[in-house]
């Protein structure tokens, strides 16, 4: 098989790093966690017991180093799916592309994927300043789309996709199945749920500044259909893990409860709780 990547395929910097990361494959531990905020890098990488690397370009920094004796890495997505396609993709390529050669290596090498984001939640009863685990995730981004017409099923999917009512918008469901022997260490987690991810912040999250919304009940349909929260990466994390054979789980601390209209009065300590709570759960 031919399968040597051209110059404009694989993009890749003067010092062979990959092109967006601006990583070498030395530089990434295999557990990784995922953050969206580049500012949330540092609140994590504090707790290591050392930092080996230290690099960043763009919205996307990146420290490695080691906890508790244990290797690994956390990087900046910044915000969205769009930035996911570049994430998942290059640290893909990390592992199992030779990038010297540009050819695919015969080994697969499987990441773990940890993201730790910020969500709001459609269900009035989710709490903020509590964490929530995606288990299944509704993706209404459209990246996945470009990629395959893979889905998961099971009884949430079959109901969402039989139920959703907007033409226009083609979700992609995916459930962290694969994070099965990943995802027991976040059994104790307060929620479990199901996660939309969103295009946009604001009419897509059903905010409404000097602009409509198509549908002012949007978040409420979501809710009826068992949607409990929502946020803007996790369906590209899942979706790409799946399709690339790695393993993903997703925690967001839920900082806005949209049906009852509240925000985190401190969503700065509800973000350190839950990077302390991660970090005790990952590395132990
Ligand atoms: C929007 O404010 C951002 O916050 C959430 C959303 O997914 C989006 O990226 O996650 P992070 O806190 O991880 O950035
Ligand atoms: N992240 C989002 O995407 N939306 C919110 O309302 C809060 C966090």
């Amino acid at each position: 098989m031919l399968n040597k990547l051209a110059a404009s395929e694989l993009v890749l910097n003067e010092d062979g790093s990959v092109y967006h990361l601006n990583l070498l494959p030395e530089e990434i531990a295999g557990k990784i966690i995922l953050v969206g905020d580049p500012d949330r890098v540092p609140k994590v990488s504090k707790y290591f017991d050392t930092i080996e690397i230290k690099k960043n370009k763009r919205e996307f920094y990146t420290h490695t180093g080691t906890l508790r004796g244990e290797r690994i890495t956390v990087m900046s997505s910044g915000i969205g799916a769009e930035n996911i396609d570049i994430v998942m993709n290059e640290l893909d390529a990390l592992v199992n592309i030779d990038l010297k050669n540009k050819e695919f290596k015969s080994e697969h090498t499987a990441l773990q994927i940890f993201r730790l984001g910020t969500c709001g939640s459609v269900n009035p009863d989710v709490e903020v300043d509590n964490m929530l685990v995606t288990q299944n995730v509704v993706g209404l981004d459209g990246l996945l789309h470009f990629y395959s017409d893979y889905q998961f099923e099971n009884e949430f999917s079959k109901n969402f996709l039989e139920k959703f009512p907007y033409e226009k918008i083609k979700p992609m469901l995916y459930f962290a199945d694969w994070a099965e022997d990943i995802s027991d260490y976040y059994k104790d987690a307060k929620y479990h749920g199901n996660t939309a991810t969103f295009p946009g912040f604001y009419a897509p999250q059903g905010r409404q500044l000097r602009l409509k919304a198509i549908d002012d009940q949007f978040l409420e349909t979501l809710n009826d259909l068992g949607v409990t929260n929502f946020e803007m990466e996790t369906s590209a994390i899942y979706g790409l893990s799946k399709l690339l054979g790695h393993k993903a789980l997703t925690v967001n601390c839920v900082i806005a409860n949209r049906r009852r209209g509240e925000f985190s009065a401190d969503h700065h300590a509800s973000e350190k709780n839950m990077i302390e709570w991660v970090l005790d759960r990952i590395i132990k």
